[in-house]
């Protein structure tokens, strides 16, 4: 536990991926190697519906790339191709494998992070050995639909009061966002376009990392 939790340190600025955002996939890459280089050290690789070896490859590529930086790698969803590329950990949703199913197949060896939406599956998601969670989404996200209704900043306050592990918010969050996220109790924040859509990623991710501090 102890040395999970010193794993976790860093975990204060969380970029996810997404392919999709990119023309081409080398872009992705290019971009994410330049939030790395400005500091992120935890990046979660959720790539959607991409077949099981395409995903296995992109792993391997990711975990090569975050590794020169120092940075942990979570797999989205998929415990096997984490397992198979010997990343960091993975990133649950509410209908992926519940986090103690995860810890008996993985032999306790991944860091565990779930999304959650609300204060009832936070609590649930602590209670079932999360060790991070993700909470959103609080602002409107550019694809509204997927990620469901905004729930707001005043949750975080709420979650943070019943749940000791980290929370980090999740959804539309830009830098004029996090004083007031930060504020509401967040321990951090999970972003895609924030960074990966920005003009200058670098400078972004700078000023992410100095405004969460
Ligand atoms: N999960 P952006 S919101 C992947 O609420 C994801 O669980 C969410 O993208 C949740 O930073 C979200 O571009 C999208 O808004 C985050």
């Amino acid at each position: 536990m102890k040395m999970k939790n010193e794993k976790l340190a860093d975990l204060k600025l969380y970029l996810i991926t997404d392919r999709k955002l990119f023309a081409v996939q080398c872009s992705m890459f290019v971009a994410i190697e330049a939030a790395l280089k400005a500091g992120v050290k935890y990046i979660q690789l959720r790539e959607k519906h991409l077949p099981t070896r395409k995903l296995l490859d992109l792993g391997y590529w990711m975990l090569e790339l975050t590794k020169e930086y120092n940075a942990k790698l979570l797999i989205n969803d998929r415990v096997d191709i984490a397992l198979a590329v010997g990343a960091d950990g993975v990133h649950l949703g509410q209908k992926s494998l519940p986090v103690h199913a995860v810890r008996k197949i993985s032999d306790d060896k991944l860091l565990i992070g779930v999304s959650t939406h609300s204060v009832d599956e936070a609590v649930e998601a602590e209670k079932d050995g999360a060790d991070f969670i993700t909470l959103g989404p609080i602002y409107e996200t550019p694809s509204k639909l997927k990620y469901g209704t905004p729930i707001g900043i005043d949750i975080l306050t709420r979650v943070k009061s019943k749940v000791p592990i980290p929370v980090l918010a999740i959804g539309g969050i830009k830098l004029d966002k996090v004083k007031e996220i930060m504020d509401a109790g967040a321990d951090g924040i999970a972003v895609i376009s924030a960074i990966l859509a920005a003009e200058n990623t670098t400078k972004t991710t700078e000023e992410f990392l100095r405004l969460i501090k």
